[in-house]
């Protein structure tokens, strides 16, 4: 009788993007703890592991600051992604022309 093992879960990369104090970090927190945590502003990075039901693969997400000295270090982080979540925040009318810019500057690069 052989002993079942579940087979590793394949990670698919998840990427966070979006202008400073949109709320990236809150948003990594508040999955992966369902909690709203005190942030500091990035630099850098963050990254989690989010657990998925089985039949999904794991979500490994980076959290990459949104500084503007930040945002020409984000197409490093573009190989391998799977997917993208660009954060806005709504309320903060005057820069949705800057976020819009850049999700744009984001989209529109080709590897
Ligand atoms: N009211 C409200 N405040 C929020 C929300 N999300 C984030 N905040 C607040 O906005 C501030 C900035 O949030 P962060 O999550 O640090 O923003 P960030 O996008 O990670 O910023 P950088 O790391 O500088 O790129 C914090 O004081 C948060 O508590 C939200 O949905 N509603
Ligand atoms: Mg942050």
């Amino acid at each position: 009788m052989g002993v079942h093992r579940s087979k590793p879960q394949k990670q698919a990369q998840v990427l966070l993007l979006g202008l400073d104090g949109s709320g990236k970090t809150t948003l990594l927190y508040k999955l992966k703890y369902n909690e709203i945590v005190m942030t500091v502003p990035t630099v850098g990075f963050n990254v989690e592991t989010l657990e998925t039901d089985r039949s999904s693969p794991g979500l490994t997400v980076w959290d990459v600051g949104g500084q503007k000295k930040m945002r020409p270090h984000w197409r490093h982080y573009y190989t391998d992604t799977a997917g993208l979540v660009f954060v806005v925040d709504s309320w903060d009318q005057k820069r949705l022309d800057e976020a819009r810019k850049e999700l744009h500057r984001v989209i529109s690069i080709r590897e």
